[in-house]
């Protein structure tokens, strides 16, 4: 007989910034028991699903989450008990019902997401599988041999997520031309390790922002780039082969809506949305870059279909990841594709709210040709989840931050044990 839920519940936990979250735990009749931890963006789409927070500032200065953990635990809980815990999509309909919202704002995308994550955990461990094949299996995506996913590293932090100048939000490496994850893995550590060296050189902080990268204030932005190459040349890694370059620009967050100008205040640069992609384009012709996200603001549509028409068709292999843009919703997604905007999407599943929503999402990049890349977010928990999320849903890319830190090498550390355990197969 299928098992059935006998409790949702969910408490409030700290997340990797000191602020509180969701923990959600899924108890069945025949006795499993599974949970997930909610991350939390810095550096929040307009677009994306409402986080819930209580705003009783008496309270973790309005942060705290107890109308959306009672959410959980009320309507949520009255809604899934006794169901079967066999069609996560039919689940995740009742939620969006419960809901009723464009943006999950009446019970909270941290709900949401908190649940619909906690249930496939469930529905893995009754058929017995890990969460990356009952993923692959359940949504039907057929790969029979699974691909580990190319990290994208964040090694200097700036903009949100850290309290240094840079205007720049995250300098990414990537390690394209290594094949073994573990491998890739060490090639991370290696640099980050070298740029910690690099910095300290040059007497600059070695202290670290929200996903674990350096946090150092520099003379202009273009410097985080010179210090990253350094780096590298420390290593027995070759730029530009082994390791490329990569960017999170996080443009939204420096750009003027009222002037439509973009305002670089560390480079003392205003600039008009073509002077943007310029600026851009210089960088692009020293260093290797592999993925450029965000570039520009989240509904600066023309110059979005301008950077890609000049840089994604032109140059061979060019990422140019929708972050802001797409907000992991099926509906900006089309309008990307319609226009030809971009090329990749970034997944990141607390941005829509259930994990039915977040695939249909990636079903259709993948369904179109756009890469892949599932993210973490920069508040984030040991939870390991997009590691699974990545695998069994064969997407090519993953975000997750620097080689440091728990809420970080959680992730690695799980592509690690999988890469392992299909090693082992
Ligand atoms: C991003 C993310 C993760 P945040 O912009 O890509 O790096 O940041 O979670 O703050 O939105
Ligand atoms: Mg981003």
């Amino acid at each position: 007989m299928a098992d059935k839920i006998k409790q949702v519940y969910a408490g409030e936990i700290l997340d990797s910034r000191g602020n509180p979250t969701l923990e959600v735990t899924v108890t069945t009749e025949k006795g499993i028991e599974a949970k997930a931890d909610v991350p939390s963006g810095a550096s929040i789409g307009s677009h994306e699903a409402l986080e819930l927070r209580d705003g009783d500032i008496a309270r973790y200065g309005g942060k705290g989450v107890l109308k959306a953990i009672t959410n959980v635990n009320t309507t949520i809980n009255e809604a899934l008990r006794g169901q079967k815990v066999d069609n996560l999509s039919h689940l995740d309909q009742r939620l969006i019902d419960l809901d009723g919202t464009p943006d999950k704002s009446r019970l909270g995308a941290n709900a949401v997401t908190g649940v619909s994550i906690a249930l496939a955990r469930a529905m893995a461990q009754v058929n017995q599988v890990p969460v990356y094949q009952f993923l692959n299996d359940y949504f039907g995506f057929k790969i029979k041999d699974y691909q580990m996913p190319m990290p994208l590293a964040n090694i200097i932090n700036g903009g949100k997520h850290a309290d240094s100048n840079l205007d720049i939000q995250e300098f990414l490496i990537i390690p394209e031309g290594i094949g073994d994850f573990n491998h890739r893995v060490r090639a991370l550590a290696e640099v980050y390790h070298a740029l910690a060296k690099v910095l300290v050189n040059q007497g600059y902080d070695s202290d670290v922002g929200d996903e674990g990268g350096y946090a150092p204030d520099l003379s202009a932005n273009e410097e985080a780039l010179q210090l990253i190459l350094k780096a590298i040349e420390m290593t027995n890694y070759r730029v530009g082969q082994d390791i490329y370059f990569g960017l999170d620009a996080g443009a939204s967050t420096f750009y003027d809506s009222a002037e439509g100008k973009y305002k670089l205040d560390l480079d003392k640069l205003v600039l008009t949305s073509e002077e943007m992609i310029e600026y851009y384009k210089k960088w692009l012709a020293v260093y290797p870059f592999s993925a450029l996200e965000d570039p520009l603001a989240e509904d600066d549509w023309p110059a979005w279909k301008k950077i890609t028409d000049e840089l994604a068709l032109t140059s061979n292999k060019l990422l140019i990841i929708g972050d802001d843009l797409f907000t992991t919703s099926t509906a900006r997604l089309q309008q990307g594709l319609d226009q030809g905007v971009a090329n990749s999407v970034l997944v990141k599943p607390n941005q829509i709210g259930t994990l039915t929503e977040t695939i249909n999402c990636i079903k259709l990049a993948q369904a179109n040709k756009y890469e892949v890349v599932i993210s973490h977010r920069s508040g984030e928990t040991e939870d390991s989840f997009i590691a699974d999320l990545a695998v069994g849903t064969g997407a090519a890319y993953i975000k997750t931050g620097a080689p440091a830190r728990s809420d970080r090498v959680a992730k690695y550390n799980r592509l690690i044990a999988i890469e392992a355990e299909l090693n082992r197969r």
